[in-house]
């Protein structure tokens, strides 16, 4: 089944492909099918080149260690390439794209000497989707190749989509490790990437076109996660008139049968994904999985915003993740899954911080080292077992509670948008916007308290870092335009049909109440699911447990059933409006936020914090 560039129709695409061949000089080009002998046999070479160990204990699961020097996105080597730098905007790092890629071009230059460049022809959604898109990634690295096949909908499927209309669009995505071979010279076992200041991950916004070089980790090299489906995706968005977000989709059903969608966007370290396949502790309630990570929505001829998610898989973190915290995460990647720098166990499984159960014997950690195993579950901080940062990818379908609609071509009505972050005070439980611009406002103040495990500026705990919508790190242009984006899209329909936007905080804490685990005031997990019922009544117009107060409408009270009496004690607390918190936040906002994006922010945002502080005052 193995294909060719021959196999290659697409006039465009095959002289871009032979362009970059002359430019990287790798030794074979293989064009991608997407089978499983294909992936088998690129596992099986990763294996033998020594990058990939094989586990016992988990069925065609494999393991890979990277280097400490290539181990997480890299925001300082990330860039925005517009043309203009306004376009970039004060949140991105830029470089002008005519000396960018004039450095970038001496970088590729025979980059791929002894090594073999794959073409993978990939679909971002469902095929066959009106909000799906294409890309071909360029890549010499076999890794990228498997966790594009788990990621993605990729190979022979999505060449003949595109060989079928020379008028078919792609995103190139060209991709390189950055390691070139000597004549004979190997990898040694060695994760293959380059020295960090050589590390360019850059996006051209003007010609949709993604070039990465240097690492080969997550969102740096699977071009079609964070590069395509958030920093080019949210630039055609902006263009088409849709919404590229940094959001989890959920199908939410309550004890009669009754279906809402939610999407929702979190900072990391939120449990993003443990919301997106929460098990409920209300009884007939459910909650299903549609996407853990990126939602792209559309409206459809109803006037309402249908959501897909565009990947296949899920690239989740691994510390952390338990049977407690993410049971779903965890039987999800049981299977078919690929590791990178979690610890090795003596029986060939593989073992992190926070899994929910003491390592035994030896481990060897994610840097290669053999180790005895520790006592607890925790390490001192850089001595961990496996990287923080340590990953799963696993195929979405085995997600034990994926929605079955989740690859529906046509999408998901969404009824509700949950902005969250973590904020120990001022910010309730949960509160609804009064209006879209007043969620638009919500979401562009979206942030976490920075804390001492944070940051090693300790000027800095305790401020708030903001990241609005989330999605700080991965948006294409000017952060401004983008808040300006979201308000035009709220003109495009009507109230009652723009999804309702919440802001939830499930972190509030309380110090100095010790009764409550970890000091904090809510449990926060399964119990989230007492919120969103909430959300859901909210949603069906329901009015009888609501009310309005200066920053929104808020529940009177939830569903205590089964909670234990000091949650049930400290609830009161967590659904009242701190006045004097919001006045502050408020004045934060205005004076050391809003203020980074100049002529750029709207104006309505502003109003909003007038309307609000109006209402604060007559509180
Ligand atoms: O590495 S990814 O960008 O895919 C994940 C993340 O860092 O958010
Ligand atoms: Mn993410």
């Amino acid at each position: 089944m193995s294909l060719t560039l021959n196999d290659i129709k697409h006039n465009k695409i095959k002289a871009w492909v032979e362009e970059c061949i002359a430019m990287c000089e790798p030794d074979n080009v293989v064009v991608v099918d997407g089978s499983k002998e294909e992936y088998d046999a690129l596992m099986q070479k990763c294996v033998n080149a020594g990058l990939a160990t094989k586990l016992a204990k988990k069925e065609n699961c494999y393991l890979f260690r990277s280097l400490p020097s290539d181990v997480a996105r890299v925001e300082s080597r990330t860039f925005i390439s517009s043309v203009k730098e306004e376009d970039a905007g004060p949140t991105n790092h830029w470089i002008d794209p005519k000396e960018l890629k004039e450095t970038m071009k001496g970088l590729y230059k025979g980059c791929m000497h002894g090594r073999t460049m794959y073409v993978i022809p990939f679909c971002m959604g469902p095929l066959g989707s009106p909000i799906s898109k294409n890309g071909i990634e360029l890549t010499d690295s076999e890794y990228v190749v498997l966790n594009m096949d788990i990621m993605t909908r990729a190979g022979k499927k999505v060449l003949d989509i595109l060989n079928a209309d020379q008028n078919a669009e792609f995103v190139p995505c060209l991709h390189s490790v950055g390691k070139p071979l000597n004549n004979g010279e190997t990898d040694g076992g060695i994760w293959p990437c380059a020295d960090v200041e050589h590390k360019y991950i850059t996006q051209f916004p003007d010609e949709k076109l993604i070039w990465s070089y240097g690492s080969g980790y997550g969102g740096n090299a699977l071009l079609g996660k964070k590069c395509f489906a958030l920093r080019i995706a949210t630039v055609l968005a902006r263009d088409e008139g849709w919404l590229a977000e940094h959001m989890l989709i959920l199908k939410l059903t309550n004890p009669k049968g009754e279906v809402k969608y939610v999407t929702g966007a979190f900072p990391s370290a939120c449990g993003k994904t443990n919301l997106a396949m929460l098990i409920p502790t209300i009884p007939g309630w459910k909650v299903e999985t549609i996407g853990d990570d990126i939602a792209w929505m559309k409206f459809g001829k109803d006037g309402r915003l249908y959501a897909i998610n565009p990947e296949a898989g899920f690239f989740g973190v691994a510390p952390g993740t338990s049977a407690e915290s993410n049971k779903n995460a965890l039987i999800s990647a049981e299977k078919n899954t690929i590791y990178t720098n979690c610890a090795l166990t003596e029986d060939g499984d593989v073992w992190w911080e926070g899994i929910g159960y003491p390592a035994k014997g030896k481990l060897v950690d994610w840097k290669g080292n053999t180790r005895d195993a520790l006592p607890k579950d925790k390490a001192p901080k850089g001595e961990e077992m496996a990287h923080p940062n340590a990953r799963f990818t696993a195929p979405a379908n085995q997600c034990p509670c994926i929605a079955k609609e989740w690859e529906d071509p046509a999408g998901v009505p969404i009824s509700a948008i949950l902005f969250g972050g973590r904020r120990p005070s001022t910010i309730p439980l949960v509160h609804q916007s009064l209006s879209w611009n007043h969620g638009v406002f919500l979401g562009s103040i979206v942030g976490s308290e920075i804390t001492a495990a944070s940051t090693i500026n300790a000027a800095e705990v305790g401020k708030i870092r903001r990241d609005p919508f989330a999605i700080l790190p991965f948006c294409g242009y000017n952060m401004g335009d983008y808040f300006k984006h979201w308000i035009e899209i709220g003109k495009k329909s009507t109230e009652d049909k723009l999804p309702k936007i919440f802001y939830v905080n499930w972190f509030r804490k309380d110090a100095n109440n010790e009764k409550l685990p970890g000091g904090f005031m809510w449990p926060g997990y399964g119990d989230n699911s007492r919120v969103l019922a909430w959300i859901f009544d909210r949603c069906n117009g329901d009015n009888s447990n609501v009310v309005e107060t200066a920053i929104g409408y808020m529940p009177k009270t939830l569903n205590t059933d089964g909670l234990a009496d000091y949650y049930k004690e400290t609830l009161p607390e967590i659904l009242k409006v701190d006045v004097e918190g919001w006045k502050k936040e408020l004045a934060d906002v205005k004076e050391n936020h809003y203020p980074k994006f100049g002529k750029h922010l709207p104006k309505e945002l502003s109003e909003i914090i007038d309307m609000i502080q109006d209402r604060l005052n007559k509180a």
